[in-house]
């Protein structure tokens, strides 16, 4: 069978690490992010410190500060996550358009038609990784692999900032000492379940039939078999299409001068467009035009136009008056039309 290349990337402490970054005074302490309610909220996650004195996601708070009477709580800022998390999954979307994303902070990646980097899985994990911490100065983890259950594994295997590449020699030796926990399907509930039969490890499920095995856990049984040699043949399923597609630029020093904006829209509306080649089956529902001001204010401008520059360029001009504030990021892009697009109207540049 022809062999996939999959990543799976997950994001370290990922609200505690936002959070982390956004306050840098709470470094090298132990960090909580979650409600705090009467008291009786629980814990969203919390930084690898606090982890040692037992406070995790799910703890409720008022244990935590028992557990870690230092703990410094902090309330979630969701808005954040999820801007966080656009960002992400944008550099995801230039390495592969089959993408499944399991959470904010989480998904995998079919990269095996992937063409950069000559398609080196690894080098591909590497940059993504490299560009993820230049765009918003935090780390992920990632696991590179040939199926969605080795490359999740892999990126549990060198948390935080790691990578683990799970290859297909000997891997029924190299994974039997792992916990069931890892896998896919077995949750608290399964776990207790199979730890009563005697099953704790991926090698203890490899000494048994198939037949024992569904006979232990119904249709399950016939996964496990399977997932305990570190065979997986689920695909990675896109979820959704993706909404909109942008390109933005920060400048080196805030920018005022007119003409040199309108320069940066050129440049800009030059990727943009080759950008959009890829997707180039959908419907454009709208164009807009994003300024951030040198006081990190920032606007957004959309308009149902076509995608030719002369349009970016009135959008800008009507939005941004010269004697304004200089800027320190532009960005260009549209809204796709969701759902099916048969009747829509193509809106092409003129
Ligand atoms: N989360 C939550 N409640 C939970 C679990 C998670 O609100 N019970 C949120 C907070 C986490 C984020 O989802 O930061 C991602 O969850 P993860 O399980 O990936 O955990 P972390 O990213 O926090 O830590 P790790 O480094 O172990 O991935
Ligand atoms: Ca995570
Ligand atoms: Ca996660």
């Amino acid at each position: 069978m022809h062999k996939r290349k999959i990543l799976h990337i997950d994001m370290d402490y990922f609200y505690a690490q936002v959070e982390e970054r956004d306050n840098p005074e709470l470094k090298g302490k132990p960090v909580g992010v979650g409600g705090m309610r009467g008291g009786r909220g629980v814990l969203c996650t919390s930084n690898y410190l606090a982890r040692k004195y037992g406070v995790r996601a799910a703890t409720p708070t008022a244990q935590a500060l028992k557990l870690c009477p230092a703990l410094i709580l902090i309330a979630p800022h969701f808005d954040k996550y999820k801007a966080v998390s656009d960002e992400i999954f944008d550099i995801y979307y230039k390495y592969s358009q089959k993408i499944q994303k399991l959470s904010l902070d989480e998904a995998y990646l079919d990269v095996t038609d992937c063409t950069l980097f000559d398609n080196n899985a690894i080098e591909i994990a590497k940059q993504i990784k490299k560009e993820i911490f230049v765009k918003t100065k935090l780390t992920a983890s990632v696991g590179v692999s040939y199926n969605k259950l080795l490359a999740k594994i892999g990126s549990d295997l060198h948390k935080p900032d790691g990578i683990a590449i799970l290859r297909s020699q000997n891997i029924q030796q190299n994974i039997a000492h792992f916990s069931i926990k890892k896998i896919w399907g077995v949750g608290k509930v399964t776990l207790k379940h199979m730890n009563s039969l005697g099953f704790y490890t991926f090698g203890d499920l490899q000494k048994k039939t198939k037949l024992d095995l569904i006979n232990c856990f119904g249709d399950f049984g016939a996964d496990l078999f399977h997932y305990c040699r570190g065979e997986d043949e689920r695909e990675v399923k896109l979820n959704g299409e993706r909404k909109s597609l942008s390109v933005e630029t920060t400048f080196a020093v805030d920018m005022s001068c007119m003409q040199e904006l309108k320069n940066s829209l050129h440049l800009l509306h030059d990727e943009f467009l080759s950008r959009l080649k890829k997707h180039d089956d959908r419907n454009i529902k709208n164009i807009c035009v994003k300024i951030k001001y040198c006081d990190f204010t920032q606007i957004t401008v959309e308009a149902q136009l076509d995608i030719g520059i002369h349009n970016f360029l009135n959008l800008f001009e009507k939005r941004h008056k010269e004697t304004e504030k200089p800027i320190r990021l532009l960005g260009l892009g549209v809204k796709f039309v969701c759902g099916k697009s048969e009747g829509q109207l193509e809106l092409l540049p003129l």
